[in-house]
């Protein structure tokens, strides 16, 4: 069976939680406390030198490291339901809104980043604002990629890629207090998802590691 390593409110694990699901595909989870370092435990560091969940070990034993990268070896897999449109045009820009989010707002208030904030000298309040004003000012552009868009998902009346980055990073948005009223579009999708137990049962507090 293929092994998934996470943590519960680790949003890039999330999302590959959320992509198994929707593929049907069961996983053994090793859950890793990121606050208290289990993801730097030189055990953890031989799978991923880079310190970070997830990593998705398959079955013949290969590591896989950086959910997009995971998202997209399931759906070479296992291309049904597809996470990606049939359109190269499409695919396009459903992969540049998955990375509007993983590389430009989650990558820059991720865990590692707040942390080295503050190590710099900022306090908690300074902290959590830039996290939020960098999460809003992204998300108002996420809403602007898809405003034209009949949804209800982020790319028609399906869920795939595009989703599955959405969903944890608006669970990352009420976490730090932003205003999510400004995007309806996000909103509508959102509640689509929340809707579908693939994407509810990846939840966060749905997790056997949550606290
Ligand atoms: N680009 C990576 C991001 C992975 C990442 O930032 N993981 C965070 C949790 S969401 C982590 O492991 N943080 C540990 C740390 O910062 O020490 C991916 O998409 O997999």
């Amino acid at each position: 069976m293929m092994r998934l390593h996470g943590y519960f409110r680790s949003s890039a694990a999330w999302r590959v939680r959320i992509a198994l699901n929707l593929k049907g595909l069961a996983v053994e989870h090793v859950f890793h406390h990121l606050r208290h370092g289990g993801q730097r435990a030189p055990d953890y560091l031989r799978l991923n030198p880079q310190g970070l969940v997830p990593v998705l070990e398959t079955e013949e034993g290969v590591v896989l490291t950086q959910s997009l990268a995971i998202c997209e070896w399931l759906e070479e897999g296992w291309p049904e339901p597809p996470l990606l449109p049939e359109s190269r045009d499409e695919r396009a820009k459903v992969r540049a809104f998955a990375q509007a989010i993983a590389c430009e707002i989650h990558a820059v208030q991720n865990l590692k980043v707040l942390a080295r904030l503050r190590a710099l000298g900022l306090g908690d309040e300074a902290v959590t604002a830039w996290a939020r004003e960098t999460i809003q000012e992204g998300l108002a552009a996420c809403e602007a990629l898809i405003a034209d868009g009949e949804g209800p998902f982020c790319f028609g009346a399906q869920p795939g890629l595009a989703d599955i980055c959405l969903v944890p990073q608006l669970g990352n948005a009420r976490r730090f207090g932003c205003d999510l009223e400004a995007f309806p579009r996000l909103m509508a999708a959102d509640a689509a998802c929340a809707a579908l137990p693939a994407f509810a049962e990846a939840a966060p507090g749905r997790q056997p590691d949550a606290e």
